[in-house]
């Protein structure tokens, strides 16, 4: 069933073209600190909160940062966990992802069995998402033990994501891993695009909003960035980013409409036999 988070996410994309989502690692914020940026991220255009990062290991903490955020924002709170230690009562919903190119059973459904549980006790809306690292792969490629996709063979992320979504997968994520020296490219976002019903999440290594651009313009309906707004001095690049991928979401849906249309038109003038 589909729940609130995933209505409202799916609505925003709809009239938007594409959103952006922010990722808060908890690991590298005191829960001080989660206040204020909260707050300046509730200002911002973001569509939601992503709390997670390759190494949570803290629940603890995990439970104040999401709490504290909670107390600032309205959007949504998305839990992005690695593990099951990933997982807090305070959040709204959880991507609740397998690792699709992991070699370890643990990864691609172990700590999701382990965790269910736990996502059904808190009541937290799980948005079934197939999660692809692709690239590098960063943290989260060595994490969670994946043979990462390289950015020459787009054939074998659409592989992947097509198995996703027969698999029922609402979500599909191609992650180049935090901090990666090159966002995913879009001859591969536009391969997975092209071959694709569902909604398409890309993330990893995007820092100015030329990058953002691109990866909208390829067919990205959500981009998620984290270390951006981590980063000092990088606040004017965090907003030009979110305006760029608003500007180049509305391309798109004027895009989609003028297609509609003209779609209507030929299908209504076309002669009965
Ligand atoms: C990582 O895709 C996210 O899971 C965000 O990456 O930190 O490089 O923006 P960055």
């Amino acid at each position: 069933m589909i729940g609130s988070v995933e209505k409202y996410l799916r609505k925003r994309i709809r009239v938007e073209g594409a959103i952006h989502l922010t990722l808060i690692d908890p690991e590298e914020v005191s829960v001080a600190s989660t206040s204020s940026l909260a707050r300046e991220l509730a200002e911002s255009e973001t569509a939601a909160i992503m709390v997670g990062g390759s190494t949570t290991n803290s629940t603890f903490h995990l439970d104040n940062v999401v709490r504290t955020i909670k107390r600032e924002v309205q959007i949504p709170i998305i839990l992005f966990p690695n593990n099951v230690t990933g997982i807090s009562q305070h959040a709204d919903a959880i991507w609740f992802m397998s690792l699709l190119n992991s070699v370890d059973p643990y990864f691609l459904v172990g700590a999701q069995i382990l965790g269910a549980p736990l996502v059904k006790k808190y009541n937290l809306e799980p948005l079934p998402l197939g999660y692809i690292i692709v690239g590098e792969g960063g943290a989260a490629g060595i994490v969670g033990r994946a043979i990462p996709i390289p950015y020459t063979k787009p054939e074998l992320a659409i592989t992947h994501a097509l198995a996703a979504q027969y698999l029922g997968m609402r979500f599909v994520y191609l992650e180049a891993g935090s901090g990666a020296s090159q966002p995913v490219p879009p001859a591969m976002i536009r391969a997975a695009r092209d071959a694709l019903d569902i909604i398409l999440i890309v993330g990893g290594g995007i820092r100015d909003s030329e990058q953002a651009r691109t990866v909208v313009a390829a067919g990205a309906d959500i981009v998620v960035t984290g270390n951006i707004i981590e980063k000092a001095g990088s606040e004017r690049e965090f907003v030009n980013l979110v305006d760029a991928i608003r500007q180049s979401g509305a391309t798109k849906s004027q895009r989609i409409a003028r297609l509609q249309n003209c779609r209507n038109k030929a299908l209504s003038t076309k002669p009965l036999t």
